[in-house]
């Protein structure tokens, strides 16, 4: 244990020793600066040449950014509650938030991934996992919006996820945390051997559905991060684990005991065929699959109750360990997909194996014995090379279109960049400070576009003015086109950016959807005309059919609400016209506003506490008259007897 102890103790004071180098070198000036601006620089009404998808960590969320420039474009609500546009509170989407737990109303999202075509990214959806209460959300690139959240059972911290395979067949989650498979009430302390860490695949339809195909019954590990195989080892899944000691108490020390843990290999092809002619026994399982119905404009959520367990021993060939050092993190596959990155975090030194030379492993059955029955391969027959000494706290790797890879160095604070096939290190750039993930566009394809990186880091002090105790994290955007890599510009992010995914602009900006049509509008409380527009009571509920168009409300007066009603104001955006959304906002709401796009419907409950003449308006500057937007809803006590009216300019219908 003391050995350990004294290696982290090492490398802490290694971090600070770096930090404080760095500090001095950070700032650059005169021509090269100068430099830095131009490529950054896109002048006001020109559009960036890139979308960068970033990771919103503990805010739940995605967040779209144009590069080179940095400028923020958008926060997608994926996860949680977005008050700003009434995701998860509107009565269409709040069930994109249900779980098997109830209603979960925040995520810690973190690793994008956009789907791909024949080994590209097409720009049809972006995938992101959620880690606590373990899920994947589909968000489609033409609507910026989430379409599906599927909830994985059995799993407990779905880090490892959220890749695709080469065409979308799959996207995948993996349990960071080993538990009880299926949960039930046990001594903690008799973990080991008894804990699981299943694997999960989830097949993606042509039309971007996803459903679990399978579940791969693994031994009790932390499953932590995954990349597909491409190219020749299209077929393949790679896992990498840490705690293989199965410690259930004080990881710090207790899971480094361990010289190598593993990456695990898997087979899919060969799982999923098994499946397809039967294989594999159906377990109980409890999880929600939540789906955005475009038609209705209202989220369909469906609890199903079991899932396809498979018990990776009973396929021969399905699963091999490779030992890799010291509790890998980042597992990454590079373009030709033969080469599997192991980043052991405490070592210095990055494990590189080879998938031709695994398949000859195999064949030969070069074995190191087994980890509960699962065949672990010998160190050396996988080993395609060694990166040497690299830097301190290696984390992730990716991957340029010359051959080259970067890896980032959480402790020695910096991004380092080598060859693959030789190992040699050819270039190192300090980040500020303490890098996690890094992202090159199509950096999980076979096709990286070496342009641009951006490092994502975890410490920001003294990089932006200080804003109180808490920073925004910190994210670089190096040019990587030359032999160095240069450091362009700092921008901040919101959340952790554990992990991003870019696309060119092109793949993306035609498809993107400009409005939704009226005429497509099969919303079951659309009024599609101001005629529609009315009000239906239900005993004490009260449905308002609404529209807005500017600048007004229809109806823009109601009376005949009680204290004690629970009114929904089913608002419809009549506009036919490119980003003219309409806000809707009453006082004393307990939820949110509502942002209505053009030719959609959305819905807010309000349940009003006092009897008065209350207000309402409209929350987005929408034309000269926006101020003049608004409309009075009159209250009466409870019990008492005001009729029913509404209606706009004087015109009233009553009932
Ligand atoms: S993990 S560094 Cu999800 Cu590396 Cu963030
Ligand atoms: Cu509509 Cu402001």
């Amino acid at each position: 244990m003391k050995t350990i102890t004294n290696f982290i103790a090492v490398f802490a004071l290694a971090a600070i020793f770096t930090s404080c180098n760095q500090n001095d070198e950070g700032g650059k000036s005169g021509a090269m600066a100068s430099s830095a601006a131009e490529k950054v620089y896109v002048s006001p009404g020109e559009h960036d040449e890139y979308y960068a998808f970033l990771s919103g960590g503990y805010s739940g969320n995605l967040t779209v950014y144009g590069l080179p420039s940095g400028r923020m474009l958008k926060e997608i609500p994926v996860f949680s509650q977005f008050p700003t546009n009434g995701y998860g509170y509107s009565e269409e989407t709040k069930d994109m938030l249900k779980t098997s737990f109830g209603m979960v109303p925040w995520g810690d999202s973190h690793h994008p991934d956009i789907s791909q075509t024949n080994g590209e990214i097409d720009g049809r959806w972006i995938f992101i996992n959620e880690n606590n209460t373990p899920r994947i959300a589909r968000i489609s690139l033409e609507t910026f919006e989430t379409e599906e959240i599927i909830e994985i059972p059995h799993s407990a911290g779905n880090h490892s996820s959220s890749y695709v395979t080469e065409n979308t067949e799959y996207v995948v989650a993996g349990t960071r945390f080993s538990v009880p498979y299926p949960q039930q009430d046990m001594p903690i302390d008799e973990m080991k051997g008894n804990f699981r860490g299943p694997l999960t695949f989830i097949a993606v339809g042509d039309d971007g559905h996803m459903e679990i195909d399978f579940q791969i019954d693994m031994p009790g590990f932390n499953y932590d991060l995954s990349h597909p195989g491409r190219g020749e080892s299209h077929g393949w899944f790679f896992f990498t684990t840490y705690n293989t000691e199965e410690s259930h108490t004080m990881q710090e020390v207790n899971a480094s005991q361990n010289d190598k843990d593993f990456i695990a290999a898997v087979n899919w092809k060969k799982i999923s065929e098994y499946v397809e002619n039967g294989g594999g026994e159906t377990m109980d399982a409890e999880y929600v699959h939540n789906v955005f119905d475009h038609d209705t404009q209202t989220t369909i959520s469906t609890t199903k109750n079991e899932v396809l367990r498979v018990d990776p021993r009973d396929i021969p060939g399905a699963v091999y360990f490779m030992p890799t050092p010291k509790s890998p993190h980042g597992c990454d596959v590079d373009p030709s997909g033969e080469y599997i990155i192991g980043n052991g975090k405490l070592s210095s030194d990055l494990t590189v194996h080879s998938f031709s030379k695994m398949l000859d492993a195999i064949e030969n059955e070069e074995f190191d014995g087994d980890a509960y029955g699962i065949p672990v391969l010998n160190f050396e027959s996988t080993l395609a090379g060694t990166v040497k000494e690299a830097g301190l706290g290696p984390l992730h790797t990716e991957f340029d279109d010359k051959g080259n890879a970067y890896t980032t160095f959480f402790i020695s604070s910096e991004v380092v960049k080598w060859k693959l096939d030789t190992w040699e290190v050819v270039d190192r750039q300090p980040s500020y400070y303490s890098v996690g993930h890094l992202m090159i566009s199509g950096g999980n394809s076979r096709k990286p576009d070496g342009k641009y990186m951006i490092s994502l880091n975890k410490i920001t002090k003294d990089r932006y003015l200080p804003t109180g105790p808490e920073l925004e994290h910190s994210a670089q955007l190096f040019d990587i086109s030359g032999d160095k890599m240069e450091l362009l510009l700092d921008f901040p992010t919101h959340g952790e950016p554990h992990y991003a995914a870019a696309i060119k602009a092109d793949k993306i900006k035609e498809n993107s959807k400009k409005i939704y049509r009226l005429d497509e509008n099969n919303h079951k409380y659309a009024a599609v005309n101001e005629s529609e527009t009315k009000m239906v009571r239900e005993g004490n509920e009260v449905h308002v059919y609404m529209t807005t168009v500017r600048s007004h409300f229809a109806p823009d007066n109601l009376e005949g609400i009680h204290v004690g009603d629970k009114v929904y104001f089913h608002v419809t955006n009549l506009e036919q016209d490119f980003d003219v959304p309409h806000g809707f906002a009453v006082i004393g709401a307990n939820t949110s506003e509502l942002l209505i796009m053009p030719g959609q419907t959305k819905t807010i409950t309000w349940e009003p506490k006092k009897p008065g003449v209350w207000p309402f308006y409209c929350t987005d500057f929408c034309s000269a008259l926006h101020q003049e937007m608004q409309g009075y809803i009159r209250v009466s006590a409870e019990g008492a007897n005001t009729p029913m009216k509404w209606g706009l300019d004087d015109e009233y219908t009553s009932n």
